[in-house]
């Protein structure tokens, strides 16, 4: 299958994520990257493309314009206001505050962050809108008759809302390439978030569509972040109620109950009839992740991607997460090889 790959990922390179009390480096770094498409290489998976410019339209299907336009400036109004580190977010509208967005760069922060480990510096909105260029690319190839497509995007993206940015996430790109496959012309698109984390942004792009089906095995949000979203009982809201359905799982799950979830949520797929599948594939369920609680092995990533591609769709994967850099590259191949394989 075909990979887009754009290096301007590299302009996403914080200092600082806020973990533990401590500001330490990024668990989301550029060299996640790097290792996939080395991988990729060395596997020999397919052609390596460069992403198309779409322009705004495509963001602006999915994104609130004065949040896009936020993103745009953030880092230079934080510069301006004389800060010196990176920028963070240090107050929210929390319970029975307002929802007005405020004049000050440290207020919008708060505004629009659903979380605070995300550190916002130069060139972040650069690198976002070429992840999202990555993804529109690999959605144009699924349009195009492609059986797959593998978008190597970062940053990532299913934590992202409408309005929000957070969880290392600021345009979401699974989501932006879902609703481009259906101005194109899919009239049902399905999206599989096998990331360890559950996509509340994506979640809540969709949650009162029925055109769009959001289905997520993750960590249980009692035990794991985003704490607030991907319990069981949210199912969608309107006539998008039955259009989202969430597997949150239990700290040490092992492959055999995760492949489980993941034959449930395969059959509900089936039901709903999609034309196009958008996987949302973090592999930070692998047992040696250093922020997450699943116990995956290496072949286990082989094993599921031949189950998703014994669904016989045309599937667009995304990149979202995993930490334990040293394995990323295998572990990722591993599901599009075993996709290829079914
Ligand atoms: C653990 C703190 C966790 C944030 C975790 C963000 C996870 C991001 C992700 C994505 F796919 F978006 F990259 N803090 N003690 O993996 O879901
Ligand atoms: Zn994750």
């Amino acid at each position: 299958m075909i990979t887009v790959f754009s290096a301007d990922h590299l302009l996403r390179s914080p200092r600082t994520e806020l973990y533990g009390g401590e500001l330490v480096r990024p668990h989301e770094s550029p060299e996640r990257a790097q290792i996939v498409l080395e991988r990729v290489q060395t596997q020999r998976l397919g052609q390596v493309i460069a992403p198309a410019s779409f322009g705004a339209a495509p963001l602006l299907r999915v994104h609130d314009h004065e949040y896009i336009e936020f993103l745009k400036q953030a880092w230079s109004e934080w510069v301006a206001a004389g800060n010196r580190g990176e920028a963070i977010p240090d107050c929210w509208p929390a319970r029975r505050m307002t929802q007005r967005r405020p004049n000050s760069i440290t207020g919008k922060l708060g505004y629009y962050a659903m979380a605070s480990e995300t550190s916002i510096s130069h060139g972040t909105w650069e690198a976002a809108r070429a992840a999202a260029d990555v993804a529109l690319t690999g959605a144009s190839q699924i349009k195009e008759g492609a059986r797959a497509a593998f978008a190597l995007c970062r940053p990532p993206g299913h934590h992202a809302a409408h309005d929000l940015y957070g969880g290392y996430c600021f345009l979401n790109n699974a989501a932006i390439a879902a609703q481009y496959l259906r101005d194109a012309g899919a009239a049902r698109v399905a999206i599989l978030d096998v990331d360890f984390h559950h996509g509340n942004g994506t979640q809540d792009i969709f949650y009162a569509r029925e055109d769009v089906l959001y289905v997520s095995l993750h960590g249980d949000p009692a035990d794991a972040f985003p704490y607030f979203s991907g319990f069981a009982d949210e199912t969608g809201t309107g006539s998008g109620v039955g259009f989202t359905l969430n597997f949150p799982l239990p700290v040490g799950t092992e492959f055999k109950a995760w492949q489980d979830a993941l034959r449930a949520a395969l059959v509900r797929i089936a039901n709903f009839r999609a034309d196009a599948l958008v996987v949302s594939l973090g592999v930070d369920t692998f047992v040696e992740d250093p922020i997450s609680f699943f116990r995956l092995q290496t072949a286990d990533f082989f094993s599921y991607g031949r189950m998703i591609g014994a669904c016989a769709l045309p599937t667009l994967f995304v990149l979202e997460g995993g930490y334990a850099v040293g394995a990323i590259g295998v572990n990722v191949v591993n599901v599009l090889a075993g996709f290829e394989e079914a």
